[in-house]
């Protein structure tokens, strides 16, 4: 019977929500506590997380309130780490494949997200770098989903998980024109994320934003105004 979770997190935060997703997929109990990452409170990097970042989930101890950490409680951090985490905890949300090689196919899909989505979605948004990097990207993904159909691994898990909040704020961002891109683009830009040679990732999108565990972690409108806050400044710059 795992213990008792707090998770610290952040609405705006793709990281975080990858460990929302997690929970509600294993459906865990949790007491969750919005970190503002504009004006994060003092005990959180001593207490909870000294690199000072959501997401990060305090396992174990006393029953405390969230924001006074109890000592006795593990404080474990990285996105990554902790949806493993919770798949360990929660096997029977089928979150880690059993079988070897589609876990390993799930973590191999999760490293191509890390190491060329992000940074392409990333040097987009931030810095107007070319849209085709993200392309390029995206079809690499492409190529390792199921022709058929399906998710990353055919049955949803962390691979899932791993990628859908990052896509969900790149749909935002795109047809909301949010970012360092000349305006106009972002929509032209989402359309060729998702159809043509990337009509595979187009269904996939739409498979992972249809996902009862997404749709019930991700707070749009907040998204989109707190997206537009921190990033609308880019293109006057
Ligand atoms: N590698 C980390 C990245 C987490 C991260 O960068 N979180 C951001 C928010 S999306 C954060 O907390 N930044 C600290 C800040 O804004 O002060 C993970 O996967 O959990």
């Amino acid at each position: 019977m795992p213990e008792r979770i707090t998770l610290y997190t952040a609405k705006i935060c793709p990281y975080a929500h990858r460990v929302e997703i997690a929970l509600a997929e294993a459906k865990a109990q949790f007491t969750r506590y919005e970190i503002d990452l504009q004006n994060k409170p003092e005990w959180y990097a001593p207490k909870v997380n000294p690199a000072s970042k959501v997401p990060a989930i305090a396992y174990g101890g006393p029953d405390v309130p969230p924001d006074q950490p109890s000592p006795e409680s593990v404080k474990l951090a990285e996105s990554l780490v902790l949806v493993e985490f919770v798949a360990d905890l929660f096997p029977a949300s089928g979150l880690l494949p059993t079988d070897p090689v589609q876990r390993a196919k799930a973590r191999f899909f999760i490293e191509a997200v890390s190491s060329k989505f992000i940074p392409a979605w990333y040097g987009l948004l931030l810095r107007n770098a070319p849209a085709d990097e993200l392309y390029a990207a995206l079809e690499h993904l492409q190529a390792l989903l199921p022709a058929e159909g399906g998710f990353a691994v055919g049955a949803f898990s962390i691979a899932d998980v791993a990628i859908a909040p990052f896509l969900a704020r790149a749909r935002l961002s795109l047809l909301n024109e949010i970012g360092k891109y000349p305006e106009g683009e972002g929509k032209k830009i989402w359309a060729n994320m998702t159809s043509g040679k990337l009509a595979r990732i187009g269904k996939y999108a739409e498979d992972l934003f249809a996902r009862e565990s997404f749709k019930a972690t991700f707070d749009e409108a907040h998204v989109v105004e707190a997206f537009r806050q921190r990033f609308a400044h880019l293109r006057s710059q």
